[in-house]
């Protein structure tokens, strides 16, 4: 009896603390997010699924197009995929922390992913929409922005659980002090165990974009 109780408890406990996660495809159809507009809950994760050619995902900002928001968001880094019948097996997972409006956009200059619309809005109020923002995206004069390094996700490996992060990105041990560094704060992303992963994304995508930037998917 117990030791039923015990694992009944248990469970809950489990279930209470389990995240949903949320896919958002990354260039399954040509130059878009699927979906492109979505609405989450606090706690829960986005995870991006990059399909082929080489995209990227950052948090934007309403006042400036293709550009990053200043404080907190997330930049996963160019993630390549060459396979064009399925996704990326490295996701990059991000925590929303609250309700706000959150932009994302690819920041891919080869044919200027965002200026074409790839863009997407979650949890959209009001005129921070879609729309609004993928207007404004097609006023851009040139290159969308690229944040210097990865920082605000995890990246997973596509059906692992929520709080698990792939090991195959890095063997950097470089773990506990890194994840002081960005404690975000308003936005969006998570910040907590993320900057450990962002740290290792960073090389990834380093070689990510020595190797690929120049070749082929674009
Ligand atoms: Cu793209």
């Amino acid at each position: 009896m117990m030791f039923t109780q015990l694992v009944f408890a248990a469970s809950l406990a489990w279930k209470a603390s389990a995240a949903n996660i949320i896919p958002i495809s990354v260039g399954r159809f040509n130059l878009t997010f699927t979906p492109n507009t979505i609405n989450v809950t606090q706690g829960d994760i986005i995870e991006f699924r990059f399909w082929a050619r080489n995209h990227s995902v950052v948090q934007g900002t309403w006042d400036e197009a293709c550009k990053p928001i200043n404080t907190g968001g997330f930049f996963s880094g160019f993630v390549p995929q060459s396979d064009t019948t399925k996704p990326n097996n490295n996701t990059f997972r991000v925590t929303v922390n609250n309700t706000d409006p959150i932009i994302v956009y690819c920041s891919q200059n080869a044919n200027t992913h965002c200026k074409n619309g790839m863009v997407a809005v979650i949890n959209p109020r009001g005129a921070n929409n879609f729309t609004t923002y993928f207007n404004a995206a097609r006023q851009v004069p040139g290159n969308s922005t690229s944040p210097p390094s990865v920082f605000g996700g995890v990246f997973a490996s596509l059906g692992s659980p929520a709080g698990t992060s792939s090991s195959s990105t890095s063997s950097s041990t470089a773990t506990s002090t890194a994840t002081t560094t960005s404690t975000s704060t308003t936005t969006s992303a998570s910040a907590t165990a993320t900057n450990v992963a962002g740290s290792m994304g960073a090389s990834l995508v380093g070689l990510a974009a020595a190797g690929a930037a120049a070749v082929i998917f674009i």
